[in-house]
């Protein structure tokens, strides 16, 4: 494993690569964690272990105010996560033991995948958003994120909610993004994966992302809830599965 920061728009991104044994040129995949996350949670660790199976180099990033990240929580907004995994995508291209470019992200991190597959379509093989949060923005546009109702005219300084804050521009912000449009520019393949019984991002999300895209593959993980907990070990090997194929 390499520890290391990525330079993105003035912050610094924590960042560990883990190559697969003998690994000297190949497949990498770049890995962002979610909303509150962080590279370490055992879904994105179990990810990373599944790839590294199937001789796929994997570079976990953490992005703005999350992590070992610069920023604060509460000033994250998708804009910047946007432009961090830009960054990280330009970053992963200039590597010279990378054959293939693969995206992957879990929750919000999945909505980033969603976003930035559409907008550098060219530069992956196949992108892979894990229980994709792709209603935030409609969620945004309704009134209601984290199942916390406010005015979408008028949008509050601060969403409160457990122990932390998030700033009325990551409202604003997920108001102006409009998801269908970056799934109707990737045409590669994309692998989905959701548990049923998920309550933070609805299993209806997943299926319904599967059918927008061109190229969608969905595996169901029966029962299963938004982090997996209950069978890590069935969405590991979904994902070994896709890369073995
Ligand atoms: C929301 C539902 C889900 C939301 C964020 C999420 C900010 C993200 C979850 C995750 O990344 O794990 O309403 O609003």
């Amino acid at each position: 494993m390499e520890e290391f920061y990525i330079e993105s728009d003035g912050i610094r991104l924590h960042s560990k690569l883990d190559k697969p044994e003998g690994f000297e040129k190949g497949p990498l995949c770049i890995l962002f964690h979610g909303f509150t996350g962080h590279m370490e949670e055992d879904h994105i660790i179990a990810m990373q272990k599944a790839m590294n199976d199937m001789g796929v180099a994997v570079l976990r990033v953490e992005s703005y105010g999350h992590g070992g990240s610069d920023g604060a929580f509460e000033d994250h907004t998708l804009y910047k996560w946007v432009t961090n995994a830009l960054d990280v995508v330009a970053y992963a291209k200039k590597l010279d033991f990378v054959t293939d470019l693969y995206l992957c992200g879990h929750s919000q991190g999945g909505l980033l995948v969603m976003l930035v597959g559409g907008m550098c379509a060219d530069d992956f093989k196949a992108i892979l958003p894990i229980s994709p949060a792709w209603m935030i923005p409609e969620g945004a546009r309704e009134g209601n994120l984290l199942g916390i109702p406010f005015d979408p005219a008028h949008i509050p300084d601060l969403l409160c909610f457990d122990d932390k804050q998030l700033k009325g521009n990551y409202i604003r912000v997920a108001q102006t993004i409009h998801v269908e449009d970056e799934i109707a520019r990737f045409k590669g393949p994309v692998f989905i994966v959701h548990g049923t019984a998920d309550e933070a991002v609805p299993y209806f999300y997943g299926q319904k992302a599967a059918e927008l895209y061109e190229n969608a593959t969905l595996v169901s993980i029966e029962g299963d809830d938004h982090c997996f907990t209950h069978h890590l070990d069935q969405m590991a090997d979904a994902i070994r599965d896709f890369f073995r194929n």
